[in-house]
């Protein structure tokens, strides 16, 4: 899961976003499956702060472990100047969360599998779905289309239509 709200340098999410992709391919013996990139308004987020734009790409990691994974994810967050302040959910250049690891189901000081938020985000859900149109999160009953059909009240979605700038 992906996600930006604030420029780095001069670089904007959109492109960030484009950037962040080819970073995690790098990372992927399989050709990496990328979502659109969606505009949606932030959740939980300190008051004023910018829109996001956010993605979902899928994987298979050249990391054994979910934990390796994840450092090196992290990393790249760093290359792409992304800075934690104390303030929860203060704009970010780039959020880069594990959102499943196949079927595995794990909670631990570093790391929680399905991410645990997931289920109840359509700025998540909407691009993983055009991507794994019959995913389920691991653990759950209810399919992820059914999951997005049920949120309400998180504002606006809105796919980024590139052809209006082609
Ligand atoms: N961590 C535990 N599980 C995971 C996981 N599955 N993937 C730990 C990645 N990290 C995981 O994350 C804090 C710690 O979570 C990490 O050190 C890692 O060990 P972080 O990246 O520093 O901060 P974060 O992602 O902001 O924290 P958190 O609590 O995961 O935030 P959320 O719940 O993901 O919310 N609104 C819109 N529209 N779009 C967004 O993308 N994002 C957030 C962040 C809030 N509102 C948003 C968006
Ligand atoms: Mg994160």
């Amino acid at each position: 899961g992906i996600g930006s709200n604030q420029a780095m340098d001069e670089v904007q999410p959109v492109e960030l976003i484009q950037r962040a992709f080819a970073a995690l391919a790098l990372l992927s013996d399989y050709p990496l499956l990328v979502s659109s990139l969606w505009e949606s308004t932030p959740l939980d987020c300190p008051p004023g702060s910018p829109r996001f734009i956010n993605a979902v790409a899928a994987m298979r990691p050249r990391q054994l472990t979910p934990l390796q994974l994840l450092k090196s994810l992290q990393q790249i967050e760093a290359d792409f100047g992304r800075f934690r302040g104390p303030e929860r959910n203060a704009p970010r250049t780039l959020d880069l969360d594990i959102l499943s690891f196949g079927e595995v189901l794990m909670q631990d000081a570093k790391l929680t599998l399905p991410h645990p938020r997931m289920q109840e985000r359509a700025f998540v859900l909407k691009p993983l779905l055009e991507i794994a149109p019959h995913y389920s999160i691991p653990g759950m009953k209810c399919p992820a289309d059914a999951l997005a059909r049920q949120i309400v009240g998180q504002g606006s979605l809105t796919l980024i239509n590139f052809s209006k700038s082609l």
